[in-house]
């Protein structure tokens, strides 16, 4: 058995070694390996577990893995040829632009790395995304039609009347993966019988806490007179910006319902004594997105496995009642 293992082994071995021409070093055993995990903005909750699934999955198979923040081009072209340098063979990646994807492509190209781009996809020189890289994102605008439904089950359920409330939504359209959710959302809830004309949009400068209270603070101040509010947004982070914009001007916390997408962020309102308007979060896999795509990339380095091109990701839906345990089916026990 043994001997069949190692045979087998080896093989794979030698198909990895082979896939490379310009590979100056032999790749005999996973501790040759060494792949990069580049994130846009590493002080996002979301791409520190991303990190953390990542080195879980490279402790597991003893590979190396160096995770570095790219919060911009220069910094993310930089970081792949020091990767190149230390001898990395590929990397995953979520660019800060996604128009970036065609450099990356043609570096990692001139170094022979391997390419696998997760949560944002890269979009080409004529506008359309890259679907010739392999990519791991969110069901996108399926999760968006989940946060849109819990809105209004949740309206309903306290009560109100939908055409006295307001949706406050901070968007970012450049962004294809974001503005699906919330496109998603606004389909759904107009659907089943939201006015379209009372959902005021915002576009965030950037996807995080600040950005989202100012595009909020831009819809309260043109919309004074609303007293209930349902948000949602791109990301848990501006969905909690703009919760804190209307604590900010005294909305109660029974008159705002706000549902973010993330997966640790929101826990941090869940576990204040005293709810807040962050009343869910579709929870999203920092697992599948760390662990996952960096063990494609491992496996297609070592033994030249081609990763699908195409993964997506579900969420499922967490609140106050629910959420540790929701948080234990997703690996992120070590947030609780
Ligand atoms: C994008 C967003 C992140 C996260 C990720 C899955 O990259 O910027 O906040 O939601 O998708």
């Amino acid at each position: 058995m043994k001997a069949v293992l190692s045979s087998a082994l080896a093989a794979a071995i030698f198909a990895g070694s082979m896939t490379s021409c310009t590979q100056v070093k032999k790749i005999t055993s996973p501790a040759d390996v060494k792949i990069g995990f580049l994130v846009k903005q590493p002080e996002e909750q979301w791409f520190q577990n991303e990190w953390t699934f990542a080195q879980q999955c490279a402790d597991k198979y003893g590979f190396k893995l160096q995770k570095i923040g790219v919060p911009d081009g220069e910094k993310l072209l930089s970081a792949i040829d020091n990767l190149h340098a230390q001898g990395a063979q590929g990397f995953v990646v979520c660019v800060p632009d996604v128009k970036l994807g065609p450099a990356v492509v043609k570096k990692a190209a001139e170094y022979s790395m391997k390419v696998f781009t997760v949560d944002d996809q890269f979009v080409g020189p004529d506008g359309s995304l890259m679907t010739d890289v392999p990519y791991m994102g969110l069901s996108a605008r399926n999760i968006g039609k989940q946060v849109g439904g819990e809105l209004w089950a949740e309206m309903l359920k306290r009560g109100w009347k939908p055409e006295e409330v307001a949706a406050c939504v901070p968007t970012y359209d450049v962004l294809n993966t974001v503005k699906q959710r919330t496109d998603g959302a606004t389909d759904t809830l107009t659907a089943l019988g939201f006015k379209k004309e009372n959902i005021f949009t915002s576009a965030e400068k950037a996807l995080d806490v600040p950005s989202g209270m100012d595009a909020a603070n831009v819809i309260l101040t043109q919309h004074a007179k609303i007293e209930k509010w349902i948000v949602y947004s791109v990301n848990d982070e501006s969905v909690i910006g703009a919760i804190r914009a209307m604590e900010g001007r005294g909305f109660a916390a029974e008159n705002v319902i706000g549902i973010g997408i993330g997966a640790g962020q929101g826990f941090n309102e869940f576990k204040k004594d005293k709810p807040t308007g962050y009343f869910a979060c579709c929870m999203i896999s920092p697992k599948r997105h760390g662990f996952e795509t960096a063990e494609l990339t491992f496996k297609w380095v070592l033994n030249g496995a081609m990763p699908p091109l195409d993964t997506r990701t579900a969420g499922v839906m967490a609140n106050r009642e629910n959420f540790k345990q929701v948080a234990k089916d997703l690996g992120l026990e070590s947030l609780l």
